[in-house]
């Protein structure tokens, strides 16, 4: 099936009883058993929901995947995916990750005895040379948040392959509508679906996406024994914002071309990083393994004070974390999502102090163009 047809219909069917046609929302905590050790596959709420079950087969036939497991956040799926490995062994981590993925290794997982490399995975010469006898996981995003630089997936499984390492992939930015890191043979997928999966800005929620089953089998457990799972409210309104998943990215991804083609030409900013651009350093990339290039552009304004002053002026854009949604945000990822990153080490990646980060959400692009322009002057 196509990807809307599967948006619309992959893991759910009408309601058995009334024909509902939308999945209804199993709100119940617990489940009434016919006699001591038996009942109908449901157990307790934690352990199995029906409206999480489809929402996991939904997000997992439009990642090419055979399995998904759901979480409460994007961040805990992060956190679910650290029971891969064990005290001693080594992760190799994109250098520019969001914020919130560097903390959590960094200062909390580090704590725990694993050990991260912090690698520019646009070059995968990189990987190779970071690899040790004792490196287990690679994880990767790409693009990545904020500065939009692409890692090669299919080059990266390849070394992931030889030197029998397990790849993930944080697609959130692209979604799976524009890129499927399991086609391109990487193991794992993870989205924050609070993101463009979801994309109403009213969830927030994580997804993982796999083929391997032993990797399932351990995600699966995990999800239960930690718990921390989405609300089934949380999974229906999910469910309901893929359907229109395929429309809302062309939208997104079309005027983000036209949004980054206005900063190029208006001149007002001195780099404007984003994929779809002929003069981005991997723009054949993006074209080799995306469909799409997204709807997220960053900008340096080469001057704190103007940033600030356009972060302060604009009025359709909303001052804000977060991103994927259908309302456009702006943020400044030096001092919002990316806080946690020691200022030399954002700087080394181009994430300066005057860097700005645009969600191109779905509004016109003229009232875009012209909140920006009205609010430089
Ligand atoms: O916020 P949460 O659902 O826990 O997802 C974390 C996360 C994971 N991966 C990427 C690429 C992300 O961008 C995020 C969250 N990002 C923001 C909140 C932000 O404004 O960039």
């Amino acid at each position: 099936m196509g990807f809307s047809t599967d948006a619309i219909h992959a893991g759910q069917h009408p309601d058995e009883v009334t024909g509902a046609v939308i999945t209804p929302i199993y709100q119940t905590s617990t489940y009434a058993q016919q006699e001591l050790g038996r009942n109908k596959g449901y157990e307790y709420g934690r352990t199995h929901n029906l409206t999480r079950q489809c929402l996991e087969a939904n997000i997992a036939a439009l990642e090419k995947g055979k399995y998904g497991v759901a979480f409460s956040s994007g961040l805990a799926a992060t956190h679910a995916l650290m029971s891969l490995v064990k005290a001693g062994d080594h992760v190799i981590v994109t250098n520019n990750v969001y914020g919130g993925t560097f903390r959590l290794f960094e200062l909390i997982m580090k704590d725990y005895g694993l050990d991260f490399s912090w690698v520019d995975t646009t070059d995968l010469r990189n990987i190779k040379n970071a690899i040790k006898q004792n490196t287990k996981l690679v994880y990767l995003e790409t693009p990545t948040n904020p500065m939009l630089y692409l890692t090669d997936l299919e080059g990266a499984a390849r070394i992931c392959r030889e030197n029998n390492l397990i790849s993930i992939v944080d697609n959130t930015f692209m979604s799976p509508y524009f890129q499927n890191p399991l086609s391109s043979g990487c193991d794992i997928a993870i989205h924050s679906s609070t993101k463009y999966i979801n994309g109403h800005s009213d969830v927030i929620g994580g997804i993982i996406v796999t083929n391997n089953e032993k990797v399932h089998e351990r995600i699966r457990y995990v999800q239960n024994a930690i718990g921390a799972v989405p609300s089934p409210f949380d999974c229906w309104l999910i469910l309901r914002s893929t359907k229109t998943l395929a429309v809302r990215m062309e939208r997104h991804n079309q005027n983000a071309i036209k949004f980054a083609g206005y900063l190029i030409k208006s001149g007002m900013a001195a780099k404007v990083y984003y994929p779809g651009l002929p003069d981005h350093p991997q723009h054949e990339l993006a074209k080799k393994q995306m469909r799409g290039f997204g709807g997220m552009i960053s900008a340096d304004f080469e001057d704190v004070e103007r940033a600030k002053m356009l972060l302060k002026n604009v009025r359709v854009f909303t001052l804000g974390e977060s991103l994927g949604g259908v309302e456009s945000l702006i943020s400044h990822p030096a001092s919002m999502t990316h806080a946690s990153v020691p200022k030399e080490e954002r700087e080394k990646m181009g994430l300066t102090d005057s860097l700005v980060r645009f969600s191109i959400g779905l509004e016109d692009i003229e009232d875009l163009i012209e909140d920006v322009h009205s609010a430089m002057k």
